[in-house]
């Protein structure tokens, strides 16, 4: 249901929502607005509000390969009708694009989940994380009120906003201590949609979303690190996984379910700030042993400490209290962290299989691991 459509001409409000719509027609579904869309949580937000009968527009950045696999399954010729998907280009750097996208699309929905999301590469590029993380929020908030329309707001905050955190479980009231760049980044982005909510009485909401994970995960976040390598190491493509502080814990869950939460935030009465998780931590060795003990593989052979991957700063223990959640909004977690391990490490696997044939079809020399920068 993808269309790579360029914007139609800038015109007035009014104009431009005729011209959109094609003549003669009404919006009648609701229309959302995705930044990070080609992410993670952005596949399957698209899924989800796609179900739900809803018009998507997707905030793309110009790349010189291809970034759309994780919504390319969506895809739909933009020469059919019904094509409920669209993509426009746009980047949270540039305010004159988000300015463009709002007034043209006008959506009832936001949901600001693009970012530099990666906590480790924050530390290596501090201004760019703060430019898009942070100041990428308010200069889409902005662009909201410049478009003199009424949006609701999602914004996707984090519990690194906990960092040292100073009580467990974290709720919506335990106080931030932010441990990296992104993590101060996400800070100025949770507390200016706060205040355009106070000043401005805007629908805007703060998801304070603990880990989650998926078999679209990014691979250099630690468990796709890990089902990646232990499933490549099972079927002979990785001798070794090199990993940082297996200390840390983390409450991981299931990113489909998580962007439930967002939905369900955007439509509830008023608008609130919810934490949402597990309720039950995990170290990182414990999701190595569980990964592999799935594989039938000794982890203890294959892992290796490299001082490279340990941070800065670290956050050392994450668990999330989402009582909130479950009594204002009825969301709960489906996918637990047994079934979050096997769902990613079935995936995987299919994955090294495919790799495996390649590799021997086409004779091109087997890559010993994924990425091993971060
Ligand atoms: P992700 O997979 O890293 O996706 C990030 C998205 O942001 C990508 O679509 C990326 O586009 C886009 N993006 C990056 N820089 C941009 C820019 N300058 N302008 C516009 N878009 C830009 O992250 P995710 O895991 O889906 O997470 C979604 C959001 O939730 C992020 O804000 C993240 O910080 C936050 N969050 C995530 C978690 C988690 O555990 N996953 C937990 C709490 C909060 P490209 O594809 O072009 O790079
Ligand atoms: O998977 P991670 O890189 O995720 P992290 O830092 O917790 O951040 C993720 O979750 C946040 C929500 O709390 C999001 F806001 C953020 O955008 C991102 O999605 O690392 C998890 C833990 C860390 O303690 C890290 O030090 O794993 C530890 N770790 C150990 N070895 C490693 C590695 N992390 C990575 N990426 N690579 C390693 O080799």
């Amino acid at each position: 249901m993808v269309s790579k459509t360029s914007l139609p001409p800038k015109a007035g409000a009014v104009r431009v929502r005729r011209d959109w719509l094609g003549k003669g027609r009404v919006r009648m579904a609701k229309t959302a607005l995705i930044s990070g869309i080609t992410g993670q949580d952005g596949s399957f937000l698209a899924e989800l509000l796609l179900d739900k009968g809803y018009e998507v527009y997707g905030i793309i950045r110009r790349s010189s390969s291809f970034n759309t696999d994780r919504i390319d399954h969506l895809y739909q010729d933009p020469h059919e009708k019904g094509t409920r998907l669209h993509l426009v280009y746009g980047d949270l750097n540039d305010s004159s694009s988000l300015n463009t996208v709002l007034r043209q699309i006008q959506p009832d929905e936001i949901y600001n989940l693009g970012a530099q999301s990666h906590v480790r590469v924050s530390f290596d590029i501090p201004e760019y994380t703060g430019e898009v993380t942070g100041l990428g929020t308010v200069r889409l908030l902005e662009a909201v009120r410049e478009a003199g329309i009424r949006p609701k707001f999602y914004q996707a905050s984090s519990s690194e906003l906990y960092g040292k955190a100073v009580e467990t479980p974290q709720t919506e009231t335990t106080p931030f201590h932010p441990r990296s760049p992104y993590a101060c980044a996400k800070a100025y982005a949770y507390y200016i949609t706060l205040n355009y909510r106070e000043s401005y009485g805007m629908f805007a909401c703060n998801g304070i979303l603990f880990n989650h994970e998926s078999e679209r995960r990014g691979e250099t976040f630690v468990s796709r690190k890990i089902t990646r390598a232990a499933t490549r190491i099972k079927v002979g493509l990785q001798e070794k996984l090199y990993m940082g502080n297996l200390d840390a814990q983390r409450d991981w869950g299931y990113a489909r379910d998580y962007v439930e939460a967002m939905w369900l935030m955007l439509n509830a009465e008023e608008p609130q700030d919810y934490v949402i998780a597990t309720g039950v931590t995990h170290s990182v060795r414990e999701f190595i042993e569980r990964t592999f003990s799935y594989l039938d593989l000794d982890w203890q052979r294959y892992v290796e400490i490299d001082p490279r991957y340990f941070r800065p700063a670290e956050v050392d223990l994450l668990l999330g209290d989402a009582s909130k959640a479950r009594r204002e909004l009825g969301w709960e977690p489906k996918v637990n962290f047994d079934q979050l391990v096997k769902l990613m490490v079935d995936h995987d696997l299919q994955l090294a299989k495919q790799e495996t044939e390649a590799t021997e079809m086409h004779h091109v020399p087997v890559a010993k691991a994924r990425r091993e920068s971060i």
